[in-house]
């Protein structure tokens, strides 16, 4: 039996009894925009909402979040909170508000541009600025200062998310040490070699170890952190328990593999819509007698999207008899475009795709189309399940949902995974065609291996990755972290 949304209200129920539930992350779950004279309200396409909503409806709680929509302070009372979502209002959501500076600081200069590249192994040099640390640690105890106010003297799990907070749970500690905290990181956790290079590393993880809980994706991340935790600080490690102990406080280390709700995604992908938006697909890019590979990612250094048209290219160099059969659809939602590396990695992808474009295009016929734009979740769907083979080719990689979203998509129980093994998605979805993103010459025989793979293997395949997710979804992701987090003793 797999984890639904209603055994989740229920573990809710039993165990938060009237605790108050606190989620804290950098990204809002609703933001309210400006549409010509009116008021929206959206909803960001992301991994954590779609997990942690259901959780906030049943229980009520409080959601701490920056603010960032245009029309964010118009909607919010004089504690800068608003009631949400918008149809069934069942939970508040506090906005942080950040100057300009302190978003610079905090969130594009010490969050992405040295954290980010510090956690991945991308070959991407991380970036110490002494002002963007100060910002960070300023705009921690901004997101503290309100959790604190939430709480006043009633009793209360606080789960924090991400990069952007790492030294939250101490801050909040250090006012009200009653309160209980877990932190999720959702990228990779380096190993101590690699993270020793950031000037503020004890910090940074005696921060993470005011929580009580500290989870990441995989096994793997969590030695990396105990490692890490041996190499830089004064403290006890219980290999045993996975657990450090310092000045006789202990926090858990534990993976919890996050997923998608396998059940919502595979209904949609059924529906008569997505049908509908394959059909306008196919007609508009000429499609019906191709063979489609899709790719979707952030334009992120991390992903491998230039690995990833190397390999291509060097596909249709050495198999010929494909040219003017395949096509790789890359949907590139555009991230970060504010900092410098990723404006240089939107240069080189787009001089890769008119070079290899250039090289093999006839008639109507070009290898590569790129859609460099925020995609609707309906139409992501559709490309899912129009696709032969889906490529996943991240350098290094927390997770990965497109993985979990493509093999939920697929009803049909046909299609190809390609993935990088540098994926937490990796350790579980063993049924994919795993890939060295760097090895462009094996890569580019894996997709020959996809577009060969006789229909029954593919179904094979397919089912038991299927099995897989639809197994370890969202809901149990987050019923994991709660049960654990309950289990701490209050
Ligand atoms: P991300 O690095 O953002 O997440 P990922 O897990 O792949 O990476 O999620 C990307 C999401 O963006 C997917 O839901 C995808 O559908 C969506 N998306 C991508 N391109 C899009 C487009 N063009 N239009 C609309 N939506 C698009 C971080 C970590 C991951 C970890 C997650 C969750 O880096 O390793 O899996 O958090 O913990």
């Amino acid at each position: 039996m797999s984890w639904t949304k209603e055994d989740l209200h229920r573990l809710i129920k039993t165990k938060l009894a009237d605790r108050l539930f606190i989620v804290v992350s950098n990204r809002e779950p609703y933001i309210h925009i400006s549409s010509g004279d009116e008021i929206q309200c959206v909803v960001p396409v992301s991994g954590l909402t779609v997990a942690l909503d259901p959780v906030m409806r049943a229980c009520g709680g409080v959601w701490v979040a920056h603010g960032s929509g245009d029309a964010d302070r118009r909607v919010v009372d004089e504690k800068n909170r608003v009631m949400v979502p918008p149809d069934e209002p069942s939970y508040s959501l506090r906005r942080i508000w950040l100057t300009r500076e302190e978003e610079d600081g905090y969130y594009l200069g010490f969050s992405n541009e040295a954290l980010w590249p510090l956690c991945h192994l991308a070959y991407a040099p991380p970036i110490f600025y002494e002002a963007d640390w100060n910002t960070y640690k300023k705009v921690n105890q901004l997101f503290a200062d309100a959790v604190l106010d939430e709480i006043g003297d009633r009793q209360a799990f606080v789960f924090i998310q991400d990069y952007h907070l790492a030294l939250l749970s101490r801050l909040i500690k250090a006012q009200n040490p009653q309160v209980t905290t877990a932190q999720f990181w959702h990228i990779p956790w380096a190993n101590p070699e690699v993270f020793r290079i950031c000037p503020w590393g004890e910090e940074l993880v005696d921060g993470l170890l005011g929580n009580d809980l500290l989870g990441f994706h995989i096994g793997y991340h969590c030695d990396n952190f105990l490692n890490t935790v041996n190499l830089l600080i004064e403290a006890r490690i219980d290999y045993e328990r996975s657990a450090v102990i310092r000045n006789d406080k202990t926090t858990l280390i534990r993976p919890f593999p996050i997923s998608v709700d396998f059940d919502q995604i595979s209904r949609d992908a059924a529906s008569e819509d997505i049908k509908q938006e394959m059909e306008r697909i196919r007609q508009t890019w000429k499609l019906n007698d191709k063979i489609v590979g899709v790719s979707v990612d952030r334009v992120d250094y991390t992903k491998g999207i230039p690995n990833r048209l190397l390999a291509l290219d060097k596909f249709l160099a050495k198999y010929p008899e494909y040219q003017r059969r395949v096509v790789l659809l890359q949907l590139a939602e555009p991230s970060r475009t504010h900092i410098r590396k990723y404006k240089e990695l939107n240069l080189e992808i787009d001089d890769l795709v008119e070079e290899i474009n250039w090289k093999y295009q006839s008639g109507d016929w070009k290898p590569i189309i790129y859609i460099r734009e925020h995609c609707s979740p309906p139409g992501i769907l559709a490309f899912y399940r129009l696709a032969h083979f889906c490529i996943v080719s991240s350098l290094h990689d927390g997770m990965n949902l497109v993985t979990k979203e493509f093999i939920s998509s697929r009803v049909d129980e046909d299609g190809v995974l390609i993935l990088s093994r540098f994926t937490g998605a990796a350790r579980e979805l063993t049924e994919a065609l795993f890939i060295n993103p760097y090895a462009t010459d094996d890569f580019a025989e894996t997709i020959r291996k996809a577009i060969e793979m006789p229909k029954r293997q593919r179904q094979a395949r397919m089912r038991k990755l299927r099995h897989t997710v639809e197994q370890n979804n969202i809901y149990k992701w987050a019923g994991n972290v709660i049960s654990e987090l309950t289990n701490l003793g209050l």
